[in-house]
Protein backbone atom coordinates (compact mmCIF):
# COMPACT_ATOMS: atom_id res chain seq x y z
CA UNK A 1 0.00 0.00 0.00
CA UNK A 2 1.42 3.42 -1.12
CA UNK A 3 0.40 6.46 0.67
CA UNK A 4 0.62 9.86 -1.00
CA UNK A 5 -0.40 13.09 -0.30
CA UNK A 6 -2.63 13.68 -3.25
CA UNK A 7 -3.92 11.28 -5.75
CA UNK A 8 -5.33 13.01 -9.36
CA UNK A 9 -7.71 10.70 -11.94
CA UNK A 10 -9.25 11.75 -14.77
CA UNK A 11 -10.55 10.18 -17.96
CA UNK A 12 -12.00 7.10 -16.40
CA UNK A 13 -15.42 6.60 -18.94
CA UNK A 14 -17.24 4.72 -16.59
CA UNK A 15 -20.27 3.79 -18.92
CA UNK A 16 -18.05 2.69 -21.62
CA UNK A 17 -16.56 -1.06 -22.71
CA UNK A 18 -13.13 0.89 -23.55
CA UNK A 19 -12.98 1.93 -19.52
CA UNK A 20 -10.26 -0.41 -17.46
CA UNK A 21 -12.23 -0.29 -14.20
CA UNK A 22 -10.50 -3.59 -12.75
CA UNK A 23 -6.69 -1.87 -13.24
CA UNK A 24 -8.29 1.17 -11.65
CA UNK A 25 -9.81 -0.66 -8.93
CA UNK A 26 -6.82 -2.47 -8.15
CA UNK A 27 -5.07 0.92 -8.38
CA UNK A 28 -7.54 2.65 -5.74
CA UNK A 29 -7.23 -0.73 -3.67
CA UNK A 30 -2.91 -0.18 -3.29
CA UNK A 31 -2.93 3.35 -3.68
CA UNK A 32 -4.03 6.35 -0.48
CA UNK A 33 -3.82 9.95 -0.46
CA UNK A 34 -5.24 12.25 2.20
CA UNK A 35 -6.96 14.11 -0.75
CA UNK A 36 -7.94 12.87 -4.10
CA UNK A 37 -9.24 15.13 -6.95
CA UNK A 38 -11.25 13.51 -9.42
CA UNK A 39 -10.55 15.39 -12.89
CA UNK A 40 -13.60 14.77 -15.14
CA UNK A 41 -14.55 12.36 -17.77
CA UNK A 42 -15.32 9.81 -14.71
CA UNK A 43 -18.43 8.93 -16.15
CA UNK A 44 -19.31 9.23 -19.53
CA UNK A 45 -22.49 10.56 -20.09
CA UNK A 46 -22.68 10.61 -23.66
CA UNK A 47 -21.58 6.92 -24.57
CA UNK A 48 -24.50 6.25 -21.87
CA UNK A 49 -26.86 8.27 -23.66
CA UNK A 50 -26.74 6.18 -26.98
CA UNK A 51 -26.19 2.88 -24.99
CA UNK A 52 -26.19 1.90 -21.22
CA UNK A 53 -23.58 -0.20 -20.41
CA UNK A 54 -22.78 -0.38 -16.47
CA UNK A 55 -21.07 -3.60 -15.27
CA UNK A 56 -20.35 -4.59 -11.34
CA UNK A 57 -16.64 -3.01 -12.34
CA UNK A 58 -17.87 0.56 -13.03
CA UNK A 59 -20.31 -0.14 -9.45
CA UNK A 60 -17.08 -0.98 -7.64
CA UNK A 61 -15.05 1.74 -8.75
CA UNK A 62 -17.92 4.83 -7.40
CA UNK A 63 -17.84 1.90 -4.06
CA UNK A 64 -14.06 2.06 -3.59
CA UNK A 65 -14.14 6.19 -4.09
CA UNK A 66 -17.02 6.33 -1.92
CA UNK A 67 -15.50 4.05 0.90
CA UNK A 68 -12.10 6.38 0.52
CA UNK A 69 -14.84 9.53 1.95
CA UNK A 70 -15.56 7.38 4.63
CA UNK A 71 -12.40 6.44 5.97
CA UNK A 72 -11.60 10.00 6.20
CA UNK A 73 -9.81 11.19 2.85
CA UNK A 74 -11.24 14.18 1.17
CA UNK A 75 -12.60 13.98 -2.13
CA UNK A 76 -12.87 16.39 -4.68
CA UNK A 77 -14.93 16.21 -8.30
CA UNK A 78 -14.18 18.89 -10.97
CA UNK A 79 -17.02 17.40 -14.28
CA UNK A 80 -15.06 17.61 -17.55
CA UNK A 81 -17.14 17.07 -20.97
CA UNK A 82 -18.00 13.76 -20.73
CA UNK A 83 -19.73 14.26 -17.19
CA UNK A 84 -21.31 17.76 -17.66
CA UNK A 85 -24.31 16.84 -16.65
CA UNK A 86 -22.58 16.98 -13.16
CA UNK A 87 -21.46 20.54 -13.61
CA UNK A 88 -24.76 21.33 -12.60
CA UNK A 89 -24.16 20.50 -9.13
CA UNK A 90 -21.44 22.87 -8.83
CA UNK A 91 -20.65 23.99 -5.47
CA UNK A 92 -22.54 21.08 -3.69
CA UNK A 93 -21.75 18.26 -2.07
CA UNK A 94 -22.61 14.50 -2.58
CA UNK A 95 -21.91 12.12 -0.05
CA UNK A 96 -19.01 14.06 1.13
CA UNK A 97 -17.79 14.28 -2.39
CA UNK A 98 -16.80 18.11 -2.57
CA UNK A 99 -18.34 18.83 -6.83
CA UNK A 100 -16.14 22.16 -8.15
CA UNK A 101 -15.80 23.68 -11.57
CA UNK A 102 -12.57 24.06 -11.04
CA UNK A 103 -9.93 24.23 -8.23
CA UNK A 104 -6.25 25.45 -6.92
CA UNK A 105 -3.82 23.09 -4.77
CA UNK A 106 -1.09 24.01 -2.42
CA UNK A 107 1.98 21.26 -2.77
CA UNK A 108 3.64 20.68 0.03
CA UNK A 109 6.60 22.27 -1.77
CA UNK A 110 4.32 25.01 -1.89
CA UNK A 111 3.92 25.06 -5.37
CA UNK A 112 0.53 26.50 -6.45
CA UNK A 113 -1.60 24.04 -9.06
CA UNK A 114 -4.96 24.81 -11.18
CA UNK A 115 -6.91 22.38 -11.69
CA UNK A 116 -9.32 22.00 -14.13
CA UNK A 117 -10.68 18.94 -16.48
CA UNK A 118 -9.12 20.73 -19.47
CA UNK A 119 -12.04 20.64 -22.19
CA UNK A 120 -11.91 24.58 -21.84
CA UNK A 121 -10.15 25.46 -25.08
CA UNK A 122 -11.81 23.03 -27.45
CA UNK A 123 -13.27 25.81 -29.48
CA UNK A 124 -10.70 27.44 -29.86
CA UNK A 125 -8.53 24.05 -30.65
CA UNK A 126 -10.86 22.43 -32.89
CA UNK A 127 -9.06 22.61 -35.99
CA UNK A 128 -6.52 21.25 -34.38
CA UNK A 129 -8.15 17.83 -32.34
CA UNK A 130 -6.12 15.44 -33.59
CA UNK A 131 -9.14 12.42 -32.84
CA UNK A 132 -11.26 14.77 -35.42
CA UNK A 133 -9.84 13.27 -38.43
CA UNK A 134 -9.41 9.96 -36.72
CA UNK A 135 -13.30 9.94 -36.09
CA UNK A 136 -14.81 8.82 -32.69
CA UNK A 137 -15.43 5.19 -34.40
CA UNK A 138 -11.91 4.58 -35.34
CA UNK A 139 -10.86 5.83 -32.19
CA UNK A 140 -13.04 2.94 -30.44
CA UNK A 141 -11.87 0.70 -32.94
CA UNK A 142 -8.40 1.34 -31.47
CA UNK A 143 -9.24 0.90 -28.01
CA UNK A 144 -10.87 -2.60 -29.08
CA UNK A 145 -8.29 -3.84 -30.92
CA UNK A 146 -6.03 -2.52 -28.10
CA UNK A 147 -7.41 -4.83 -25.56
CA UNK A 148 -8.16 -7.98 -27.29
CA UNK A 149 -3.90 -7.19 -28.14
CA UNK A 150 -3.53 -7.09 -24.47
CA UNK A 151 -5.42 -9.87 -23.49
CA UNK A 152 -3.61 -12.44 -25.46
CA UNK A 153 -0.12 -10.39 -24.56
CA UNK A 154 -0.90 -10.81 -20.96
CA UNK A 155 -2.25 -14.17 -21.44
CA UNK A 156 1.46 -15.10 -23.09
CA UNK A 157 3.34 -13.15 -20.12
CA UNK A 158 3.98 -10.42 -21.90
CA UNK A 159 3.11 -6.79 -20.23
CA UNK A 160 0.11 -4.78 -20.88
CA UNK A 161 1.36 -1.99 -24.39
CA UNK A 162 -0.88 0.69 -25.56
CA UNK A 163 -1.63 1.09 -29.34
CA UNK A 164 -3.31 3.84 -29.07
CA UNK A 165 -0.81 5.78 -26.34
CA UNK A 166 1.87 4.40 -29.03
CA UNK A 167 -0.25 6.11 -32.29
CA UNK A 168 -0.36 9.32 -30.32
CA UNK A 169 3.23 9.96 -30.34
CA UNK A 170 3.49 8.48 -34.25
CA UNK A 171 1.26 10.55 -35.71
CA UNK A 172 2.03 14.04 -36.76
CA UNK A 173 -1.34 15.83 -36.04
CA UNK A 174 -1.72 14.16 -32.82
CA UNK A 175 1.59 15.27 -31.40
CA UNK A 176 0.66 19.31 -33.10
CA UNK A 177 -2.42 18.47 -31.36
CA UNK A 178 -0.75 17.29 -27.56
CA UNK A 179 1.92 20.54 -27.78
CA UNK A 180 -1.03 23.08 -28.50
CA UNK A 181 -2.91 21.65 -25.99
CA UNK A 182 0.04 21.91 -23.27
CA UNK A 183 1.41 25.47 -24.37
CA UNK A 184 -2.40 26.98 -24.00
CA UNK A 185 -2.96 24.74 -20.35
CA UNK A 186 -0.04 26.35 -19.05
CA UNK A 187 -0.36 29.80 -20.59
CA UNK A 188 -4.22 29.91 -18.79
CA UNK A 189 -2.29 29.02 -15.42
CA UNK A 190 -0.25 31.71 -15.72
CA UNK A 191 -2.99 34.28 -16.20
CA UNK A 192 -4.47 32.97 -13.40
CA UNK A 193 -1.50 33.32 -11.08
CA UNK A 194 -0.45 29.71 -10.95
CA UNK A 195 2.83 27.81 -10.82
CA UNK A 196 1.09 24.95 -13.14
CA UNK A 197 -1.95 23.02 -14.04
CA UNK A 198 -3.40 19.50 -13.80
CA UNK A 199 -5.48 19.04 -16.21
CA UNK A 200 -6.82 15.30 -18.08
CA UNK A 201 -8.81 15.69 -20.93
CA UNK A 202 -5.88 14.29 -23.58
CA UNK A 203 -5.31 10.77 -22.64
CA UNK A 204 -1.64 11.54 -22.03
CA UNK A 205 -0.31 11.70 -18.34
CA UNK A 206 2.86 13.92 -18.51
CA UNK A 207 4.47 16.22 -15.94
CA UNK A 208 6.86 18.76 -17.62
CA UNK A 209 7.82 22.40 -17.43
CA UNK A 210 6.53 24.75 -20.22
CA UNK A 211 8.23 28.40 -20.18
CA UNK A 212 8.84 27.90 -16.56
CA UNK A 213 5.36 26.35 -15.34
CA UNK A 214 4.46 22.93 -14.79
CA UNK A 215 2.52 20.99 -16.85
CA UNK A 216 1.22 17.97 -15.21
CA UNK A 217 -1.50 15.22 -16.90
CA UNK A 218 -3.22 12.66 -15.12
CA UNK A 219 -3.60 10.11 -18.21
CA UNK A 220 -7.03 8.17 -18.15
CA UNK A 221 -7.53 4.53 -17.36
CA UNK A 222 -9.07 3.78 -21.04
CA UNK A 223 -5.44 3.28 -22.71
CA UNK A 224 -2.39 4.15 -20.24
CA UNK A 225 -3.86 3.80 -16.73
CA UNK A 226 -1.64 6.18 -15.09
CA UNK A 227 -3.29 8.84 -12.26
CA UNK A 228 -0.49 11.99 -10.96
CA UNK A 229 0.20 11.58 -7.20
CA UNK A 230 2.23 13.63 -4.97
CA UNK A 231 4.75 12.12 -2.64
CA UNK A 232 4.05 13.01 1.19
CA UNK A 233 7.15 15.41 0.87
CA UNK A 234 5.40 17.03 -2.35
CA UNK A 235 7.16 15.47 -4.94
CA UNK A 236 4.75 15.20 -8.01
CA UNK A 237 4.74 11.86 -9.89
CA UNK A 238 3.25 9.78 -12.49
CA UNK A 239 1.88 6.08 -11.27
CA UNK A 240 1.60 3.80 -14.52
CA UNK A 241 -0.73 0.84 -13.27
CA UNK A 242 -1.26 -1.45 -16.40
CA UNK A 243 -1.38 -4.53 -13.92
CA UNK A 244 -3.37 -6.27 -10.99
CA UNK A 245 -1.67 -6.86 -8.56
CA UNK A 246 -4.55 -8.96 -6.56
CA UNK A 247 -5.16 -12.65 -8.01
CA UNK A 248 -9.09 -12.14 -6.65
CA UNK A 249 -9.84 -9.74 -9.47
CA UNK A 250 -10.04 -11.50 -12.44
CA UNK A 251 -8.66 -9.66 -15.60
CA UNK A 252 -12.06 -10.43 -18.30
CA UNK A 253 -11.42 -8.16 -21.62
CA UNK A 254 -13.14 -11.10 -23.21
CA UNK A 255 -16.46 -10.85 -21.31
CA UNK A 256 -17.54 -7.51 -22.40
CA UNK A 257 -21.39 -8.31 -23.16
CA UNK A 258 -23.65 -5.37 -24.14
CA UNK A 259 -27.17 -5.76 -22.27
CA UNK A 260 -30.24 -7.46 -24.07
CA UNK A 261 -32.14 -4.55 -25.79
CA UNK A 262 -35.21 -4.68 -23.12
CA UNK A 263 -32.40 -4.14 -20.33
CA UNK A 264 -31.21 -1.28 -22.42
CA UNK A 265 -34.03 0.24 -23.20
CA UNK A 266 -35.14 0.42 -19.95
CA UNK A 267 -32.34 1.31 -18.22
CA UNK A 268 -32.22 4.41 -20.74
CA UNK A 269 -35.26 5.30 -20.18
CA UNK A 270 -34.89 5.67 -16.56
CA UNK A 271 -31.89 8.09 -16.37
CA UNK A 272 -31.79 11.33 -16.51
CA UNK A 273 -28.88 12.61 -19.15
CA UNK A 274 -29.39 15.82 -20.90
CA UNK A 275 -29.72 15.88 -24.60
CA UNK A 276 -27.41 18.17 -25.64
CA UNK A 277 -24.77 15.73 -25.62
CA UNK A 278 -24.64 14.17 -28.93
CA UNK A 279 -23.09 16.72 -31.20
CA UNK A 280 -19.34 16.39 -30.08
CA UNK A 281 -17.68 14.09 -32.84
CA UNK A 282 -14.51 14.05 -30.42
CA UNK A 283 -13.84 11.40 -27.70
CA UNK A 284 -12.05 12.76 -25.14
MN1 LIG B 1 -12.55 15.12 -21.72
Amino acid sequence: MAQYRTIWISDVHLGTIGCQADYLLDFLKHNEAHTFYLVGDMIDGWRLKKSWYWPQAHNDVIQKILRKVRKGAEVFYIPGNHDEMARQFIGMTFGEIQIREDMIHITAKGKKLWITHGDIFDSVMQYAKWLAYLGDNLYTLILSVNRYFNYIRIKCGFQYWSLSQYLKTKVKNAVNFITDFEVLMTREAKNRKCDGVVCGHIHKAEIRLIDGLLYCNDGDWVESMSALVETLDGELQIVYWPHILDDDIEYSPLEIKPLPPSVAHQSNSGTQLPTALTTESLNL
